[in-house]
């Protein structure tokens, strides 16, 4: 059998990369994204930072004001985050991923597996030259950088990934992959934590190498069966999981920048449509109705809103999608004063077509 070509994808500082992409001022600034609890002003932790803000000491995670104090004298920016407009960013990176591999597994909002092994018919020297590319076309088309892990499987893809970012691409061969797992300390594999490390700790396992060396059969009886053969098999370099699509989106968004700011309804619905068109292609290419439609405008003061509605019946056609489009947008721009520079459609509540014939015997089947 020939073997695997496997990528992991992870966009790089994403929440704040995407901060940089509708602000590129923001660039030369550290960036911190937080999540404000609201108690007090300063109350909330850190969701990421850029990597000028990661220079500092600030980490994901961290409490806010520990971020501030670390970034104090600094002319770094904080903002809240904007899931909204993360989700559609990475939508639209997603389904152009999607193009280049046979399956695209993803696994949160910034990342995914591709299985690439057919494009690059088994070889990794071609592999690196496809990664480039991809990065390239994702950089012009949407303005993002990411780090691509390349190797036989998808556990030495993500350790790979991780090693170099960020705008990182790390390749490692079936040959070099035993040689690249060794050296790391035993909790890089998904599933060693803090407790289980401390264990293997305990038992003289630092490292991947010292793991992959244990007797099996003890690693059994302490672990138990499963988690007994999973990590001997992990720090060998084992691992036959299969890039799997999930299920369908939940939904499916474009987002674009008008070539004017405008509180202009007709040129909005200009640029709406044709993010409309392009979102019915993909409903059409995956055979799906929606329930409901939503837009999105991000102001000049770069705030950011969304407004939806549900239909009382499921749809897949243009009208539909254009008309409730026209009328979110008359109603929002009653009720703000700015002006908008970027717009967005989104639609989600999806359900697959069924063939007619399935249709009646589910009928007949249920009276
Ligand atoms: N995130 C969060 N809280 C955390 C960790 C992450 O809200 N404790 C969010 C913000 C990140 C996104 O998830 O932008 C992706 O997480 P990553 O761990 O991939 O980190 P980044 O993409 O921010 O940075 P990197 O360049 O290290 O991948
Ligand atoms: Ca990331
Ligand atoms: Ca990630």
């Amino acid at each position: 059998m020939q073997n695997r070509v496997v990528m992991l994808v992870d966009f790089d500082y994403f929440f704040a990369q995407c901060e940089e992409l509708r602000n590129p001022t923001l660039k030369d600034k550290p960036v911190v994204v937080g999540v404000y609890s609201g108690r007090t002003e300063e109350s909330g932790a850190v969701s990421t930072s850029n990597y000028l803000a990661r220079k500092y000491g600030v980490k994901s995670g961290m409490p806010l004001f520990l971020a501030k104090r670390k970034l104090d004298g600094t002319d770094a920016v904080f903002l809240p985050v904007d899931h909204e407009y993360y989700d559609l960013i990475s939508d639209k990176i997603m389904q152009i991923l999607s193009g280049y591999a046979t399956t695209l597994e993803q696994v949160s909002v910034d990342e995914a597996y591709l299985d690439v092994t057919e494009q690059v018919e088994g070889s990794f020297e071609k592999a690196k030259g496809y990664a480039a590319k991809i990065k390239t076309d994702v950089k012009n088309k949407v303005g993002i950088s990411f780090t691509v892990g390349v190797g036989p499987n998808k556990l030495t893809s993500k350790i790979a990934c991780d090693s170099q970012k960020p705008d990182g691409l790390t390749i490692i061969t079936p040959d070099e992959v035993e040689c690249f797992l060794a050296p790391l300390p035993v909790d890089r594999l998904l599933g060693v934590g803090r407790k289980i490390s401390a264990r293997m700790d305990s038992l003289g396992i630092k490292t991947i190498g010292d793991l992959s060396k244990f007797d099996p059969q003890r690693l059994v009886a302490l672990f138990g069966k499963t988690l007994g053969i999973y990590f001997h098999n992990a720090a060998n370099g084992i691992d036959n999981e299969p890039v799997q699509e999930a299920g369908e989106a939940e939904s499916i968004g474009r987002i674009g920048t008008l070539k004017q700011n405008t509180r202009d309804l007709d040129f909005i619905l200009q640029k709406t449509d044709e993010l409309t068109d392009d979102i019915l292609k993909e409903l059409a290419e995956k055979n799906l109705s929606f329930k409901q439609v939503a837009i999105y405008a991000v102001m000049t003061d770069l705030s950011s809103k969304s407004r939806s509605i549900t239909l009382e019946q499921s749809a897949k056609d243009q009208e539909t999608i254009r008309r409730n489009v026209k009328q979110l947008f008359q109603k929002f721009l009653n009720e703000s004063q700015l002006e908008i520079r970027r717009v967005g459609v989104k639609v989600s509540g999806f359900s697959k077509e069924e063939p007619r014939q399935k249709q009646l015997t589910s009928f007949f089947q249920s009276t």
